[in-house]
């Protein structure tokens, strides 16, 4: 396997995806999340440490959840990694790439990675998160891949915005709709690629970014490279990889991904009385505000005396005013001071010094949106295990 020391420069890429060919991750231990059937191996992918393995093919990874407390940028080679379809662009060339702009369009583009990064950069700080982040913490316990905390993390994208490609191309009137697609696919002819849709006036935002850049290097390969799709605020479901095609639309997108895939369900909340059905849905679109405790994990053994406890918040794009901490179950909050603001679509890391006396302590962390809105008490249920927000809760024992 090849780890960073491995890529510097030229044959790279050659060599990550040789070794992701070869698909054999290797097993360094096991990690258990917190649920029943939770065990995981712990897996070194090229350009990643090791990190929790979800599957292989195709390879998924949830990030180990210390990482969070390093700081509030996810390292590269820490960011998770989700994909649908196992067959992984791996023999892609960067100086062959062409992104295609084609549909509902006066001028059809092919431009090149070259042609992209000669246009005028913008850099945005936001989170990626999968809808399915957490779901393996949902009860009663829903199909889909059983994932903790860990399927997120927050980056600094360099790349340019997709309004002004959309605008080289020239959108024609009447057009609805701009669909993503990459070049991983299917295996099978049954399963349907993997594309996405966006509103126009959403994709016209200027906020919306096709990016070559993160964290000041180039896309990790399993995490879209050379090009992907940002999205800020929107579950990465949206954050489409390897994106090499763009077509503008006068109609709403009906693939499955968007169909029937990735929704939710159509009430107040978008949550329904556990184990039943939805009668309407709609897509998935913004995240929930969500804050976690990061310095210390469920079932810790702290000694007696002070100790600051650290962790992060976020939200779809509004912001974070405040955060609150409980150490003793949720009857008593202090507000936490709130770390440097490096974006409204970013993780907000917070700190809070506590004093803890000896015996147990439910400690819980809730945090309030610029807009007001706080997280309940009480965790949401959908089919898909989607938007989970819930005052989390972290035991600890003090000695
Ligand atoms: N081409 C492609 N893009 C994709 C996907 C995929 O399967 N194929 N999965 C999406 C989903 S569901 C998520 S959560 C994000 C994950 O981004 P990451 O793997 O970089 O963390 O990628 C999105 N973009
Ligand atoms: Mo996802």
């Amino acid at each position: 396997m090849f780890d960073r020391r491995d890529l510097l420069k030229g044959a790279g890429l050659a060599a990550i995806t040789a070794a992701l060919n070869s698909s054999k991750a290797l097993a360094l231990d096991t990690v258990t999340l917190p649920f029943a059937n939770g065990d995981r191996p712990l897996v070194k992918y090229p350009q990643k440490r090791p990190m929790i393995g979800l599957t292989a093919r195709p390879p998924q990874l949830e990030t180990p959840f210390a990482v969070f407390n390093d700081g509030p940028i996810t390292p590269n080679n820490a960011f998770f990694v989700r994909y649908h379809l196992s067959d992984l662009p791996y023999n892609l060339d960067p100086d062959k790439f062409t992104l295609e702009i084609k549909g509902k369009v006066d001028k059809p583009l092919k431009l090149s990675l070259k042609d992209i990064k000669k246009m005028k950069a913008s850099e945005i700080v936001a989170v990626n998160q999968c809808s399915g982040n957490s779901r393996g913490l949902v009860e009663p316990r829903v199909a889909g891949g059983q994932l903790a905390n860990g399927a997120m993390g927050n980056a600094r994208w360099r790349g340019v915005p997709l309004k002004a490609v959309l605008e080289m191309a020239g959108v024609q009137a009447g057009a609805k709709q701009v669909v993503f697609g990459g070049l991983d696919g299917p295996v099978s002819d049954k399963t349907p690629d993997f594309a996405k849709a966006l509103d126009l006036d959403h994709a016209t935002d200027g906020e919306v970014m096709l990016a070559y850049g993160m964290n000041g290097e180039d896309l990790p390969f399993l995490n879209g490279f050379p090009l992907r799709l940002i999205v800020p605020g929107y579950y990465g479901t949206y954050w489409v990889k390897h994106l090499n095609e763009i077509t503008v639309i006068d109609n709403v997108y009906d693939g499955f991904w968007m169909k029937s895939a990735y929704r939710i369900p159509d009430t107040p909340n978008n949550a329904i009385e556990p184990g039943t059905a939805p009668k309407a849905t709609i897509p998935i679109n913004r995240f929930t505000l969500r804050s976690f405790i990061t310095s210390v994990s469920d079932g810790a053994k702290l000694k007696a005396g002070g100790t600051t406890l650290r962790g992060i918040a976020f939200d779809g794009g509004k912001g974070i005013k405040e955060v609150a901490v409980s150490t003793d179950g949720g009857k008593t909050w202090t507000s936490a001071r709130l770390g440097k603001d490096i974006g409204k679509y970013s993780f907000r890391e917070w700190k809070l010094p506590v004093k803890l006396a000896a015996g147990s302590h439910e400690l819980k962390v809730r945090a309030t949106g610029n807009g007001g809105e706080t997280q309940p008490d009480t965790p949401r249920w959908n089919p898909a295990g989607y938007l989970r927000n819930v005052v989390e809760t972290v035991r600890v024992t003090v000695a």
